[in-house]
């Protein structure tokens, strides 16, 4: 049975209303990179990062998954092997669209990190107000769970081993841009697994795919789910 790693990125959320980073509608515009996604940002200016996150987050309600979250959830449920579903969103529509065995790499926008007590705490509300942290109790120390540039993703020890194990990599919207998760598809190919692109053009690294197929994941997603399972 093969062992199936995923790893996607903002292009499988753009059907669902969410912008993507790169590109002249991106998430950055209006805001430089340095200033809202590195701790340092986070440092100098506490109130713009958090009020960033916080419009994120509550956009988040806003939104529904879209076929290809829901085709992704569909593979994971059916595929008797492994498989793991490594994004690098911080949105949650993987989960929203029934997929359980997804790791969240660049973190979790509905997740709260206390700089205090080291605790992370679900977290649906904004935290530009400075709320108290529900585990130690200090007001003002809960910032993002989102990985900025610079700091260590998680799950990395997990995503390393899944890539040297799988016979298939897929890599669904997302540009190639940040590492890293850009170097995932090297690390497979090189361990021997097949690798597969879809997105809307080719990526910065899609030399390295054995398939490239371009379009809208909404519309290729669940007609590769199809090809997998044997349809
Ligand atoms: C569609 C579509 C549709 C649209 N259908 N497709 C020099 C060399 C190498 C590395 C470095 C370097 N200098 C610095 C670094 C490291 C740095 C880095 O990579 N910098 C680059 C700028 C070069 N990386 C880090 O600092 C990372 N940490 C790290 O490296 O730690 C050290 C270490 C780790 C491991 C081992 C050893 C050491 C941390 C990176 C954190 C990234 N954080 C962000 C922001 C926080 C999250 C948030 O606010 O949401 O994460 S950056 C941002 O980019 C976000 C994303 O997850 C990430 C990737 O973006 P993504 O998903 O690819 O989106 P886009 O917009 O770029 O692309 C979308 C694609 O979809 C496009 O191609 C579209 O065409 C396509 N598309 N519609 C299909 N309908």
């Amino acid at each position: 049975m093969e062992r199936i790693l995923i790893l996607t990125g903002a292009g499988i959320s753009a059907e669902s209303g969410l912008a993507t980073f790169r590109g002249p509608d991106g998430l950055w515009e209006g805001h430089r990179v340095e200033d809202v996604a590195t701790p340092e940002a986070f440092a100098r200016d506490p109130a713009l990062v958090q009020a960033f996150y916080d419009a994120r987050r509550a956009r988040l309600d806003e939104v529904q998954p879209n076929a290809a979250h829901r085709a992704l959830a569909r593979l994971d449920r059916e595929w008797p092997g492994e498989l793991l579903i490594v994004t690098q969103n911080v949105d949650d529509l993987h989960e929203r669209a029934g997929a359980r065995r997804v790791l969240h790499m660049h973190g979790e926008l509905r997740s709260a990190w206390c700089l205090a007590c080291d605790a992370r705490t679900a977290w649906r509300d904004g935290l530009s107000s400075g709320p108290a942290c529900p585990a130690c109790g200090k007001a003002g120390a809960l910032r993002p769970d989102i990985v900025w540039f610079g700091e260590m993703p998680y799950g990395m020890e997990r995503i390393e081993a899944a890539l040297r194990e799988a016979d298939l990599f897929v890599s669904i919207g997302t540009s190639g841009a940040v590492y890293p998760a850009a170097g995932f598809v090297q690390t497979a190919r090189y361990a021997g697994a097949r690798t597969l692109e879809i997105n809307l053009e080719p990526s910065l690294g899609s030399v390295w795919f054995d398939e490239v197929r371009t379009g809208p994941a909404g519309k290729l997603v669940p007609g590769w789910v199809e090809e997998v399972l044997g349809e």
